[in-house]
């Protein structure tokens, strides 16, 4: 097993990986910018090597001064967390090539997976249920024919792409010239490289992955699905699992395409097959693989009980994955909330500044994965995430129901939050009866003025004086622990003059 691991990440992610890090005993190094001199994950670490400055080109995403970092302080691997490096082929290959260990799947897979043509060609040769299309077209005829036999709507995407960039929605044959323009165009500029395919296009899809797991002795479980239908322009606000849409059959049946498509591979570590379901027909298709821990990976362990950061540890080290497909099972329901630093009522911008008030709820079944205490500072550098808040309950309404009380427990103060959003989302008749598809938020909750307006408003003068005195003080009342990583330093034991000696 690893002594020691560089997190070459920040924020919320860097410090689940160093929690799971500590659980099985291995030193952590942390690496932060200028920007994240004072960052909770910094404080967190066992070591800390500062390495650049805040623009992530000159720091989380710079190859070369990460690995002189875990060289210099003796790291046995580097976990690469979501993000930044996590999906670079190339990074995974120079990480190996420094005898370093790479946490996540080899650098092979990733590059497989890399390209939406290729995988895809790869997916219809694995007998994986891929979206009918073609790709490979060079000329605007040939894409004509094309649509033509798909049958209109269709959709162009960058062969190169992933997230949406360099996709275009065509609905007749007039627009799609232009799509085609446009679509390039993007994707010569995005990814330097205009290769298109073309595709039917699914309306008011669901977005539902699967979570795969894999050792690298050929060892692959999936551990069922996540249901990411709530998200505005390509950003997961919501998820959860079950997913209310998936029968028993369905999911086992998708569950065994995903692992077909990770095989196909030679794929170890976690991982998630994106699929969009076609919720008229329960159609799937396979839309792309994401060859690292995802974001919203807690509703997973809640809901199976395992720790996924400890076993992407414990698999890059060489043990085996012990589970077999028959004993994984899923008890209850979970669901995550992203809460973001971003105005829902100023076109969702990020929202920057100091975090006046910071208090995350807690109790049974509440778990809080957070970067953030009162007195921070929420930069424009990075991603505006501030903590996903996820809960787990036997069903999935006591779930929602469970979420709505912690929603309403979260105070941020000092920067404007997606929780009002959220709440409003929670409460809608569409989501109680789990029928949110992919262009759910745009048509439903995009107009500003069906948002909850903010809640100060309804507060009398005098709680939001009490409260910001209250605010001001706690923050100044904050004392500074250097020492976090020291066991319990009044320990009546280590008292060289106590009662013991
Ligand atoms: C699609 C689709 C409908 N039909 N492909 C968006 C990003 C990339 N992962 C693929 N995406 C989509 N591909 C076909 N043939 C709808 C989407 C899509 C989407 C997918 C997943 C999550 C959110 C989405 C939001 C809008 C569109």
């Amino acid at each position: 097993m690893f002594k020691k691991i560089l997190i070459a990440n920040r924020g919320e992610i860097a410090i689940r990986i160093m929690r799971a890090c500590k659980d099985l005993g291995i030193k952590t190094v942390a690496v932060y910018s200028d920007a994240d001199k004072n960052s909770l994950h910094a404080q967190f670490a066992d070591e800390v090597i500062h390495i650049g400055a805040a623009s992530p080109k000159e720091s989380y995403l710079n190859a070369d001064v990460l690995i002189r970092a875990a060289l210099a302080s003796q790291a046995d691997a580097i976990h690469p967390g979501y993000g930044f490096l996590s999906e670079s082929a190339s990074f995974a290959g120079t990480v190996a090539s420094a005898n370093l260990t790479f946490i996540g799947p080899s650098a092979d897979s990733i590059r497989a997976m890399g390209d939406k043509a290729e995988s895809k060609i790869a997916m219809k040769k694995a007998g994986v249920p891929t979206v009918p299309g073609y790709e490979g077209l060079e000329s605007e005829s040939n894409f004509k024919q094309a649509a033509k036999e798909i049958g209109y709507p269709v959709l162009i995407k960058a062969s190169a792409g992933g997230g949406g960039k360099g996709m275009r929605v065509v609905a007749d044959e007039a627009e799609l010239g232009e799509a085609i323009q446009g679509a390039g165009r993007e994707a010569l500029n995005s990814f330097g490289d205009d290769r298109l395919l073309i595709e039917k296009y699914i309306t008011d899809a669901h977005h539902i992955e699967f979570q795969i797991f894999g050792d690298q002795h050929g060892h692959l479980v999936h551990l069922f699905e996540r249901e990411c239908s709530v998200q505005r322009r390509h950003q997961k606000i919501v998820e959860e699992t079950p997913s209310p849409l998936l029968t028993n059959e369905l999911r086992q049946e998708m569950g065994e395409a995903a692992v077909k498509a990770a095989r196909a591979v030679n794929y170890f570590n976690a991982g998630t097959i994106e699929f969009i379901v076609d919720p008229d027909t329960l159609q799937y298709f396979f839309l792309e693989m994401n060859t690292r821990l995802q974001v919203e990976h807690p509703v997973t362990e809640l809901t199976t009980g395992l720790d996924l950061v400890q076993w992407q540890i414990r698999v890059a080290a060489g043990e085996r994955f012990p589970y077999s497909q028959d004993q994984l099972s899923q008890r209850g329901h979970a669901i995550e909330c992203r809460v973001y630093a971003e105005d829902p009522a100023n076109n969702f911008l990020p929202s920057t500044g100091k975090l006046l008030q910071f208090i995350e709820p807690r109790g049974p079944g509440i778990r809080v994965d957070s970067g953030f205490r009162a007195g921070d500072e929420v930069t424009h550098f990075y991603d505006p995430l501030l903590a996903k808040l996820i809960v787990h309950a036997e069903d999935r309404a006591t779930a929602i129901q469970k979420m709505q009380a912690a929603l309403r427990e979260f105070i941020v103060h000092g920067v404007v939050t997606n929780i009002d959003f959220m709440q409003a989302v929670l409460a809608h008749e569409d989501f109680a009866q789990g029928k949110v598809s992919t262009r759910w938020v745009e048509s439903n909750l995009e107009s500003g003025s069906s948002l909850p307006q903010n809640r100060q408003q309804a507060v009398g003068l005098q709680s939001l004086i009490a409260a910001a005195l209250a605010d001001l003080t706690i923050v100044n009342r904050q004392s500074k622990i250097e020492n976090r990583n020291e066991s319990d330093l009044y320990s009546p034991w280590k008292i060289p003059s106590g009662f013991r000696n």
